[in-house]
């Protein structure tokens, strides 16, 4: 494979998960486990420009589809943090509403919907079909359909130039990532604003998010290198902002170089600095990931096989596309972990990709009574641990693995 932006090949190899299924691609019936599919995922970065990427592409196509599992809406902390965005955006626009604001990955239109109040006009652009019934079902109009230059060129040509361009959470899910930030400067208007957010790579590396590598995430991010790929289409980052969600992401804000309002903030050349001393240049500050992705894998499945040696019982919580990446990675199935609860209705009645773990509702937990729930949303700790909390009634144990291995009493107490 060569590289997506700068087309080296790609030869340095940071970590190999294995052959696994698509994260977010949960089984309707365990008769479908017989067409599952199990691709490489193995994580690469470019020698030449330092993108780090998966080597092997499943096609978009093959995962944003009717079938596409992710919901926006699934989780309060999600929603908040939608909420939060739409404050950030109206204080940096100001009182006037803007003509056009364009979400790239609309998904089921939760944050479109708490921008209205900032725009005359909307726009969501998603191709997994289920969430963007769910945003039309909304009133937010969409277009289900990937977001290319092809799209960008014909918007234009429509006078459809964007004041804002929302793009969270999905530069990372397109492989063709040339084609994409064409597309978004073609689009946006000469004064317009893009926003992206993504889950910071340092953070992955540094505290072990192997989990958050999955097939859909075709990119892993420093500021380094996005300043890189956004200079050859006419952009800079001028402003960012760390944020909690998944595990510590950024949120970068972009405008045209030719812009007249471009401002660049120092923090964006703090944290190149900051990179550059780190060394994410190197080889050799990505050399130990897979020695502490395979430690965390040897604690898990020790205490998996003593906990199920002494009789415990263990289901597990939050049926999170990571998740997949870490029960794969790990080998274990649906004859270890019985079920896995979710509060996601889209979600419950379904299967787990690759260890076939049945999805069921959060109301089969009081039933079952675990010893054990094992987090696999352990990003979202804030919110869940005090909604299992009346598991303590039994003395279940709430358990996390990643970033590293911590035991609560359902209570909330942490057990040391
Ligand atoms: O890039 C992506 C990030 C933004 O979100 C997507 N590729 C997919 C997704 O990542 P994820 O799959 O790791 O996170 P989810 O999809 O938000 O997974 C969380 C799961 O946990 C959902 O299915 C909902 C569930 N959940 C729950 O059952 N109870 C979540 C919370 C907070 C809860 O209290």
């Amino acid at each position: 494979m060569n590289c997506r932006f700068c087309k080296t090949p790609l030869t340095h190899q940071i970590i190999n998960l294995g052959q696994t299924p698509l994260a977010n691609g949960y089984l309707h019936t365990l008769a479908d486990a017989k067409n599952e599919q199990r691709y490489p995922l193995q994580l690469y970065r470019c020698g030449e420009c330092q993108l780090v990427q998966l080597e092997y592409d499943v096609t978009p196509e093959q995962i944003f589809n009717q079938h596409y599992a992710f919901l926006s809406s699934s989780s309060a902390t999600w929603q908040s943090h939608c909420a939060a965005y739409a404050a950030e955006m109206q204080q940096r626009l100001g009182a006037k509403q803007v003509n056009l604001i364009v979400e790239v990955g609309a998904n089921d239109g939760t944050l479109l919907g708490k921008l209205r109040p900032l725009s005359t006009h909307l726009l969501g652009i998603d191709p997994a079909s289920a969430a963007t019934q769910l945003a039309t079902a909304k009133n937010i109009p969409v277009i289900t359909d990937f977001f290319t230059t092809g799209l960008a060129k014909s918007m234009r040509a429509e006078g459809k130039l964007a004041d804002v361009i929302v793009a969270n959470n999905v530069l990372a899910h397109v492989p063709k990532i040339n084609d994409f930030v064409e597309g978004l400067s073609m689009l946006l208007q000469p004064e317009g604003i893009i926003t992206v957010e993504f889950p910071y790579l340092p953070n992955i590396i540094e505290q072990t998010q192997f989990d958050t590598i999955y097939h859909e995430h075709y990119f892993y991010f420093s500021v380094s290198v996005l300043q890189r790929v956004f200079a050859r289409y006419g952009l800079a980052i001028y402003d960012l902002q760390p944020l909690e969600i998944h595990g510590g992401s950024l949120r970068i804000f972009v405008k045209h170089y030719s812009n007249a309002s471009l401002a660049l903030q120092p923090i964006v050349d703090a944290y190149i600095q900051k990179e550059q001393k780190a060394g994410l240049h190197t080889i050799a500050y990505y050399q130990a990931l897979q020695d502490r992705a395979q430690q965390i894998k040897h604690a898990f499945t020790t205490w998996l096989q003593e906990v199920l040696e002494q009789g415990k019982k263990v289901m597990a919580y939050g049926a999170a596309a990571k998740g997949n990446t870490f029960l794969n990675y790990c080998g274990v199935n649906a004859t270890q972990i019985h079920a896995i609860a979710d509060v996601t209705p889209e979600k419950q009645g379904k299967f787990l990709p690759g260890s076939h773990i049945p999805i069921v509702s959060p109301e089969a937990i009081a039933q079952a009574k675990p010893d054990y729930l094992l987090i696999l949303a352990w990003n979202y700790k804030k919110e869940i641990n005090p909604k299992l909390a009346y598991t303590g009634a039994w003395g279940c144990q709430l358990v996390y693995f990643i970033p590293q291995f911590e035991v609560y009493q359902a209570s909330g107490l942490y057990v040391p």
